[in-house]
């Protein structure tokens, strides 16, 4: 039997996904997406899981697309027909950044080495990103002629502002991971051999923590980025009633009269 394309592994109410295919940096095949889809609406169903983490097996986060796929490789010979990437993006990466960022649980992308491409993006799409010192991010796609994808061009503006988004976006720099959290680009970097373990410890305190709010955290500042003050308010009040009403705002206030831990239980 072929190896997995993406392994999974449990710790508690971690779920740990990793890219697997070392050979090629993890670059994205169909059968890889579909995989990878596949393992995120099982961890998203799993009421088990309260919190996903998202990595590369090998030297390498992700290559994004992988450049030798058929699907994707311009035929060379004469009057073939052009492929269809658009195609690809509407099919599998367009799903692939929305089923991440309605995940019913908070997603943490440990990037252990190059994200380059819609890998990069597939990492900068995640909730927290935590990278090696050595990892680097890389918006490849200008190199072969591509605009970024995978959520890029409305994530990068978003997280650094648009004159280094037009930067890193334009330039297709490689990007040290020291330098992407200076400018806000991602979380935090640690050291390469403590990587897996501050992932664990930081995925196992969100695991912790009240999911629902977490969700509505992320979903709340999304769509803030296009209110105006007044509708941003309105949604904050909304949410808040709805959370208010919750078993976890129960729990979360007991436990604080009470000085004990919490026990979060709602997702
Ligand atoms: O196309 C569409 O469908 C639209 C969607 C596009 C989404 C995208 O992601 S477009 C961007 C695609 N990605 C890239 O352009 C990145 C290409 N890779 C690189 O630039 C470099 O490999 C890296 C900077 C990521 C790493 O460099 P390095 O020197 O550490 O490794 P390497 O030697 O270049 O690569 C190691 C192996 O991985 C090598 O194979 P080999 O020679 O050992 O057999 C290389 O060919 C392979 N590899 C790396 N990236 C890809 C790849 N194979 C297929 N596709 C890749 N993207």
């Amino acid at each position: 039997m072929s190896e997995p394309l993406v392994l999974v592994g449990n710790a508690g109410a971690v779920r740990t996904l990793s890219l697997n295919r070392p050979a090629a940096l993890n670059s994205f095949t169909s059968e890889l997406h579909a995989e990878l889809l596949a393992a995120l609406e099982a961890a998203a169903a799993d009421a088990e899981v309260r919190c996903v983490v998202l990595t590369g097996a090998g030297r390498a986060f992700c290559a994004g697309q992988d450049l030798a796929d058929p699907m994707v490789a311009p035929d060379t010979s004469p009057g073939a027909a052009p492929k269809d990437l658009g195609h690809v993006i509407e099919k599998l990466y367009g799903p692939l950044v929305q089923r991440i960022r309605s995940m019913p649980v908070p997603v943490v992308a440990a990037v252990n080495g190059v994200a380059a491409g819609a890998g990069a993006n597939l990492a900068l799409c995640c909730d927290l990103v935590l990278a090696a010192r050595s990892a680097s991010f890389i918006q490849a796609f200008t190199k072969i002629g591509l605009v970024p994808d995978t959520g890029g061009t409305w994530l990068l503006p978003r997280l650094v502002g648009p004159a280094r988004a037009l930067g890193i976006a334009m330039l297709g720099d490689k990007l040290p991971a020291e330098e992407a959290a200076r400018i806000g680009l991602i979380w935090q970097t640690v050291d390469d051999a403590a990587l897996a373990d501050a992932a664990a410890a930081l995925a196992g305190r969100l695991a912790a923590m009240p999911s629902r709010a977490l969700v509505a955290t992320r979903a709340a500042m999304n769509a803030a980025q296009t209110m105006d003050l007044d509708t941003a308010l309105a949604e904050e009040a909304r949410l808040q009633r709805e959370l208010g009403a919750a078993n976890d705002y129960r729990e979360g206030v007991e436990a604080f009269r009470a000085k004990r831990a919490p026990v979060f239980k709602d997702r």
